[in-house]
């Protein structure tokens, strides 16, 4: 492409006005909260497992809520609905027909979107773009239809810009964000970041295949490795229109049995057309939209709310846990006054008989002693040796009890240190969020 036609759309990319962008210091104060305030206190909760589960959740809400802040479309709980696939599949295709518009975003037999570009609702239609310092501007929709990855050549356009919204009035797109992506060819490296990206943030994956290819290729098993099997996946074998029915057929046949042999989770194959006969593409139409407007319900994760959420689930850890152990605490303390009462007993039982022992033969000093005294000799000092053995034993339960007692009064101590922390916790999040 001619080096005016770049130099135009430079321009038209910084000439065009600056609608929003984005506030890092509301990010890094945020940050700062994930990181220094919230993540410690994870640190001290319980097992290890736990631990690092929430870690891992931790990060990715606040990862999603900085997305927002720098994606403000996507706000309000929208669910983000990624088209993937091989370049001319016909994933542009596909949303301009779910728009129920002919020509809305470019669509070509060469490798056409170049900047992965979401499509979101609003009363008015109109083009935006995310620059690369993340500035919103608006963009002239004429301008988004002359931008292709053929038109761009070797321009790194996405160094200028790294999406595009498309903003649409279609009432089916309330509640929800499509997700059109640019194409890949088996043969070159597609952009790992950028499908590692929309993986990341999308919601529901629909991957479109050419019919025509017959299976889905070995490039797209590779990238879906990085799909999360909770995230739901649609494969669309599009271009239906293009082969007879019992070859659509086979074809689903095939694909179904390459991703069951891949161990690869997914909710549904459907066909797809955009042309051909009516009522085959009002039908193919009507299915892609049926699984569209059920996704509509889920309620997503509000960062606010799962916050909010986990430091009032972790006081309430922290007082159970306070009480369990003054409970625990008192338990044993009871059982350790018993077992020194007992040995105070044994000791004097022993004291006792060794005393009746002395007084016997102090009595009876310059006499041979009965067989009667012997008996009761004999028998005070088993009973003294047997009280004393008792004593004994009752020595290292004493001990163990006491470390035991030890031990529960210092951690109740630091349950007491966590809850105030907790507390602290709570409130700057509180603040923290009546200023942002
Ligand atoms: N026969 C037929 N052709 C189709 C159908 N859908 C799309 N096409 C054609 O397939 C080509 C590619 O369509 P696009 O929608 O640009 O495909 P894409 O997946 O967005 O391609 P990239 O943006 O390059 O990744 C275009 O020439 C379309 O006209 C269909 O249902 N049937
Ligand atoms: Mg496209």
């Amino acid at each position: 492409m001619s080096n005016s036609f770049i130099e135009n759309l430079i321009n038209s990319i910084y000439k065009s006005e600056i609608e929003k962008t984005v506030d890092l210091n509301k990010i890094e104060k945020v940050y700062n909260f994930v990181y220094q305030d919230l993540m410690p206190l994870i640190e001290k909760s319980d097992s290890e497992e736990d631990k690092f589960s929430i870690f891992e959740a931790m990060k990715l809400l606040f990862y999603n809520w900085v997305n927002i802040q720098r994606k403000p479309w996507l706000a309000n709980d929208k669910h983000i609905i990624a088209f993937m696939g091989k370049f001319s599949a016909g994933k542009s295709s596909i949303i301009n027909a779910v728009l129920g518009e002919k020509d809305l975003l470019p669509v070509d037999v060469k490798p056409t979107t170049a900047i992965s570009t979401y499509i979101s609702y609003a009363p008015k239609v109109s083009v935006k773009l995310l620059d690369s310092s993340d500035n919103i501007r608006s963009f002239p929709i004429e301008k988004l239809r002359e931008i292709s990855k053929d038109t761009m050549g070797d321009f790194p356009l996405d160094f200028l810009v790294k999406h595009f919204v498309v903003e649409h009035r279609n009432e089916n797109l309330k509640g929800k964000s499509l997700l059109d992506t640019p194409g890949f060819s088996s043969g070159d490296t597609f952009d790992d970041e950028i499908a590692i990206e929309v993986m990341q943030e999308s919601d529901v994956i629909f991957w479109v295949i050419d019919i025509n290819d017959g299976d889905i290729c070995k490039t797209s098993l590779e990238i879906l490795q990085e799909q999360l099997d909770e995230q739901p996946l649609y494969i669309i074998l599009n271009k239906a229109n293009t082969l007879i029915e019992s070859d659509n057929k086979k074809i689903v046949k095939q694909v179904e049995k390459t991703l069951k042999s891949q161990g690869k989770k997914y909710e549904d194959i459907i066909l797809f057309a955009d042309r051909g006969k009516k009522e085959e593409k009002e039908k193919y139409l009507e299915e892609l939209n049926k699984i569209l407007n059920k996704l509509e319900n889920k309620e997503k994760l509000s960062f606010e709310k799962v916050i909010g959420d986990f430091i009032e689930d972790f006081l309430v850890y922290t007082s159970d846990s306070i009480l369990e152990n003054k409970k625990e605490l008192n338990k044993e303390k009871k059982i350790f006054s018993a077992s020194e009462k007992k040995y105070k007993k044994l000791i004097k039982e022993s004291g006792d008989a060794v005393e009746t022992i002395g007084e016997l033969l102090g009595n009876c000093l310059d006499e041979i002693l009965s067989e009667e005294i012997v008996e009761d000799l004999v028998e005070e000092a088993a009973t003294s040796t047997g009280s004393l053995l008792e004593a004994i034993d009752l020595v290292s339960e004493i001990n163990s009890k006491e470390k035991i007692i030890e031990e529960a009064e210092s951690e109740i101590e630091d349950l007491e240190k966590l809850r105030i922390n907790v507390h602290k916790v709570k409130d700057t999040f509180k603040t923290l969020m009546e200023k942002i």
